[in-house]
């Protein structure tokens, strides 16, 4: 005699956690359950509604469905929550002046972005161009912007000097120390201080 038991046991399923928090731009991996069932043999487990938009922020339900060989099931399921970034990048440049003579060559700053989220933030510059052919000064400036639209700015300014300008170095050794440039009255004068401390102004 054969005696056929059949399967009635659906089999269970369950996470860790039923909740799980993001921050938009993070990724997202579907976290594993653990299953059991009566019968032998692995039961399958299939995950759906695990490929939302991960950069955009709300709350998402994955859902984990267990299945044994007799065809007996269970769910589990997973509320994800996507908080927005609202973090602007950080935007930085190794320098925030530069000064070249007419007819040199400007070489853009070297720029440093960081961001809590998104490892690639978009970088525009914005300013008018530049002309090397005749003295002036120039402002532009660079804009960080994450993947979720925050951005920052930084401010480069170049000086573009004639040839017969030049440069005078002084150097300071104690706080309050002064200095003076001798400048004639009769004259006129075009001129950038460079603190040396990333602060500079231009005077005429
Ligand atoms: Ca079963
Ligand atoms: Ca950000």
């Amino acid at each position: 005699m054969v005696v056929t038991v059949q399967d009635t046991t659906p089999p269970t399923i369950s996470l860790e956690s039923n909740t799980l928090s993001l921050v938009a731009g993070q990724s997202f991996t579907a976290p594993t359950p653990t299953v059991t069932d009566n019968a032998n043999g692995e039961p399958t487990v299939t995950i759906t509604g695990d490929d939302f938009d991960t950069s955009v922020g709300g709350e998402y339900t994955v859902t984990y469905t267990v299945r044994d060989a007799s065809e007996n099931s269970a769910t589990v399921t997973l509320v994800v929550t996507v908080e927005s970034d609202t973090t602007p990048p950080t935007i930085g440049l190794d320098r925030a002046i530069g000064t070249i003579v007419v007819g040199g060559t400007f070489t853009e700053p070297t720029i440093t972005v960081t961001d809590n989220i998104d490892p690639n933030p978009t970088i525009t510059s914005q300013g008018v161009e530049i002309d090397t052919s005749t003295s002036g000064r120039y402002t532009i400036i660079y804009t960080a912007t994450d993947a979720s639209q925050n951005s920052a700015s930084a401010t480069y300014t170049l000086n573009i000097i004639s040839a017969n300008s030049f440069v005078t170095t002084w150097r300071t050794t104690t706080d309050g120390e002064s200095i003076t440039i001798p400048t004639h009255s009769e004259s006129t004068y075009n001129y950038t201080v460079d603190w040396g401390d990333g602060t500079s102004r231009f005077h005429k």
